[in-house]
């Protein structure tokens, strides 16, 4: 046992949580469900909804260029850019919201997070690919907290090898944290639905380092 660090049923922990580690193996995943409750999380909705700056995303893929099938916008320390969708991209500065949400989200995570990724879900034709968060200036075992403001949406985790999935169901106020070698061992996606969904707002914190 080390300073910070604890066994969790034989699996190593990086994060003193209450909450279990909801990857079967090779990583850590940990869900806090109503982070925020109401009324607080319907009041972040809606102020981020009509406060943060949706962007339309255009991407060059398979010789084509496609519409990122959800909105997004960066905001966070001015050193931390980010590249995703192949884009490089220069965060814009914290507003009110998020920096109050940067403080709460940062204390289980015990981390000062530098930057977030925001998505908007407009509907269930919205989606996110399955991919893992593993560019380098993320670090070798990436902590990234995930904030579900709206309607509820499956997160789901694919094993590379073994083809295993897992099913979550992130609602409104919950906090998914990744952790350890998940991102080594894992990819995650949101599927398109064809339920009818009314709109999903995400806000991924991340530690971008200097590379
Ligand atoms: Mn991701």
């Amino acid at each position: 046992m080390t300073m910070g660090s604890f066994a969790y049923q034989g699996r190593q922990s990086t994060l003193n949580l209450c909450e279990e580690n909801l990857a079967p193996s090779d990583g850590e995943l940990y869900l806090i469900k109503q982070f925020y409750r109401l009324p607080e999380s319907d009041l972040l909705f809606s102020t981020l909804e009509t406060g943060l700056d949706w962007q339309e995303e255009t991407i060059f893929i398979f010789g084509k260029w496609v519409k990122v099938p959800r909105l997004m916008c960066w905001y966070g320390d001015p050193e931390a850019y980010y590249q995703y969708s192949g884009v490089k991209h220069q965060p814009k500065p914290w507003n009110a919201a998020l920096q109050s949400i940067r403080e709460k989200v940062g204390q289980p995570c015990q981390c000062t997070f530098n930057s977030v990724l925001a998505n908007l879900y407009r509907n269930g034709q919205d989606s996110m690919g399955c991919h893992a968060d593993n560019e380098k200036e993320l670090g070798h075992n990436p902590l990234i907290a995930s904030l579900s403001l709206g309607e509820e949406r499956l997160f789901k985790l694919h094993h590379k090898k073994s083809k295993d999935t897992v099913d979550i169901t992130l609602g409104h106020g919950d906090l998914l944290i990744m952790a350890g070698t998940l991102q080594h061992h894992w990819m995650h996606s949101i599927p398109k639905t064809k339920k009818f969904k009314t709109p999903r707002i995400n806000l991924t914190f991340r530690k971008i380092l200097a590379v």
